[in-house]
């Protein structure tokens, strides 16, 4: 995958407006905050070219970048942020879902969550609903330098049972060390590739 040579796209904020490429995408999603455009960026290796912050509520609208003949990452806004208005929330968790329901292109929905956390409920029933939905996804667990080894372990074991996963499915990472980045990187080819 040729990350070096990836673009943004554009930003969408409607339905409408998303791009009829059939490029194959891959969406990164997670809690408000939990680092997705950090992620991104340890992916790209570059430093801010995905617009990060420690102001929960950063991404809005579904953030296209480009990796030329290869596929589209999607940055989407994240969820369970209390102090974006009901209405906005609401237009949010439309788009993003009827964008993850209805999307042809959508290869892989990476579910990034904070490794320092217990299982979180939305979290849950996001995995769930992409489950029904038959939709494959990808368990991230970020901020992994936060932690030492030992608490690290645990911490991964405690989520793989809250939310029923198996540690074949999820990968342990750090925006801040790259840690997990090969790994990840090798299970997003994976899902690209022709079976
Ligand atoms: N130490 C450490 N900090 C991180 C890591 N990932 C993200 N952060 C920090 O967490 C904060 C949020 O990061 P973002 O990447 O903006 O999070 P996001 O999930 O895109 O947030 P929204 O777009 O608001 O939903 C920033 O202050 C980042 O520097 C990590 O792996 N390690
Ligand atoms: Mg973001």
């Amino acid at each position: 995958m040729k990350l070096n040579d990836a673009t943004f796209q554009l930003s969408v904020h409607h339905l409408r407006q998303l791009p009829d490429e059939d490029l194959p995408e891959i969406a990164f999603a997670g809690r408000s905050n939990v680092g997705k455009s950090s992620l991104l960026n340890a992916l790209f290796n570059r430093k801010n070219f995905v617009k990060v912050s420690s102001q929960p509520g950063k991404t809005q609208g579904l953030n296209f970048f480009l990796i030329p003949g290869t596929c589209h990452f999607v940055d989407l806004p994240g969820y369970g942020y209390a102090k974006v208005s009901k209405q906005m929330q609401a237009h949010w968790g439309a788009l993003i879902s009827s964008y993850l329901e209805n999307r042809r292109q959508l290869r892989l929905v990476v579910v990034i969550m904070d490794l320092r956390h217990e299982a979180k409920q939305q979290d849950r029933e996001l995995l769930l609903w992409l489950k029904q939905r038959e939709l494959p996804s990808l368990a991230v667990y970020t901020k992994a330098d936060k932690l030492s080894g030992n608490k690290r372990a645990q911490m991964a074991a405690a989520l793989d049972a809250g939310h029923g996963l198996n540690p074949e499915k999820r990968v342990i990472f750090s925006a801040a060390t790259k840690l997990g980045r090969d790994q990840l990187l090798a299970k997003l080819e994976h899902c690209l590739s022709p079976s």
